[in-house]
């Protein structure tokens, strides 16, 4: 275990050193162990508009208690393209990660 966090505090340190110096988007690909090693957060909440050009989704989330957040509305980026049965006003579950420039990712989402 102690090789993988060590593999994994390089690949961060690897990968906001990058980010900040490339002006373009920033397309690094961890590899699964690392994916799998980062913290992810589960939430609830309700699908409220997608932005597809720009891969994100707006959702009404009920409280994270993990990370203190009170119910909010808000934007996050979507890893992977949104599932087709999807759509704004479904209730769904997702869980979250933050990304390399500190945004919230969602890693998976489907109905709740
Ligand atoms: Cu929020």
């Amino acid at each position: 275990m102690k090789t993988l966090t060590l593999a994994l505090a390089l690949a961060i340190a690897t990968c906001s050193g990058t980010a900040r110096a490339a002006s373009h988007e920033h397309e690094h690909q961890h590899d699964m162990a690392t994916q799998q090693a980062a913290t992810t957060h589960t939430g609830t909440g309700v699908l409220k508009a997608v932005n597809a050009k720009d891969g994100k989704v707006q959702i009404a989330h009920e409280p994270i208690a993990e990370l203190d957040w009170p119910a909010m509305t808000m934007w996050f980026t979507l890893r992977e393209p949104l599932p087709k049965n999807l759509k704004a006003g479904d209730a769904v579950r997702f869980e979250i990660m933050q990304g390399e420039k500190k945004q919230w990712v969602i890693v998976k989402i489907g109905r709740k």
